[in-house]
């Protein structure tokens, strides 16, 4: 559990470094998972003509960047929710993973211990999460270098990528180091207190043709805040109010950079993102509704996967148009 002193300052702060909250006991589930799903991409990408080898002789971080190099497609194999779309997709596009060993994360006790302490014992993962696999930026093919999986993370609130239905939500980012996170790298930087006035600045649209690009603050709304860097270990955890301004450095290393970033809240609030599922982590209230089968969180998101590449949901799973408003505005 977090101290008292620990949670005044992330109120005041909007953001905590916890750490060594993870040990490599919990991670190494994940690690040997991911190249698991890293080899079974690569059979499939060969088997289908997309890359000329399956990299097999690297080791995982090189097997990533050779396969990612050849294909920028590769973080939808890996991504551990379906990506964003309020149109049906292609079955090709539309892939996630979820897996035994990412359940157990989305549920380690440390973490949601750490979770209770700001939001109470009654635990939701939400279904905003990623996994960011970020490799030297040198690495990284153009048209994917502003996808923030990937590439750069620009400066944003999270509470900007929910629906509006979760505008009460208490909405918690735990952000996991699986590798170690440094200013080289592209760890984290935040701006204290910018969390205070519990609303949402101007975002610009990140409208480009032909690179991914992600809503951001624009740099006259950013004008004069203090950026601080938080580099951390393997195993720490960044928890972030949903209003905090954040960002991630570039990779400009030569080493990969690994996180999770996890959304947590208290059960019985809108998760902001309706269509794709959730499952309660956590409950002295109601133990039973807690989740305990990975199979069952799987085939959530599997039925999720198929209305997607089926009719679609129907009605909008993102908030798509709130900030295209913005595009002529000055500072964008
Ligand atoms: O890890 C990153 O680069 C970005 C993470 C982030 O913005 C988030 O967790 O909200």
């Amino acid at each position: 559990m977090l101290s008292r002193e620990q949670v005044q300052f992330f109120d005041e702060q909007g953001y905590l470094v916890v750490p060594d909250v993870l040990d490599g006991s919990d991670l190494a589930p994940i690690i040997a998972e991911y190249e698991e799903v890293l080899a079974g991409a690569a059979r499939e990408l060969f088997a289908s003509g997309e890359i000329p080898s399956t990299f097999e002789e690297l080791g995982f971080a090189d097997r990533y960047v050779a396969i990612l190099g050849e294909f920028p497609g590769l973080y939808r194999y890996l991504n551990i929710s379906l990506p964003l779309s309020n149109d049906p997709l292609p079955p090709e596009e539309c892939r996630m993973h979820a897996g035994p060993a990412v359940f157990d994360l989305l549920r380690n006790d440390k973490i949601l211990d750490v979770v209770a302490s700001l939001i109470g014992g009654e635990v939701r993962s939400n279904p905003v999460q990623h996994i960011r696999l970020k490799p030297p930026r040198s690495a990284v093919p153009e048209m994917v270098s502003g996808y923030s999986n990937i590439g750069v993370t620009t400066w944003h609130q999270d509470h900007g990528a929910v629906m509006d239905e979760a505008e009460a939500t208490d909405m918690v980012t735990v952000w996991l180091a699986v590798t170690d996170a440094a200013v080289e790298n592209g760890c984290l930087v935040v701006s204290p207190q910018s969390h205070s006035a519990a609303e949402l600045t101007l975002h610009c649209p990140g409208v480009n043709m032909n690179v991914a690009a992600e809503n951001y603050i624009p740099e006259a709304f950013r004008d004069g805040k203090p950026i601080v860097a938080l580099p951390v270990k393997a195993g720490s955890l960044v928890l972030l109010n949903k209003y905090i301004e954040h960002a991630a450095l570039d990779n400009t290393s030569d080493r990969l950079r690994w996180s999770f970033d996890l959304r947590y809240q208290p059960v019985g609030q809108p998760t902001g993102r309706p269509a794709f599922p959730s499952f309660i982590a956590r409950s002295q209230n109601n133990p039973d509704d807690v989740m305990t089968d990975w199979r069952q969180y799987a085939a959530q998101w599997e039925d999720a996967r198929k209305t997607m590449v089926g009719d679609g949901f129907g009605f909008p799973i993102y908030e798509q148009n709130r900030w295209l408003a913005n595009a002529g505005h000055p500072a964008c």
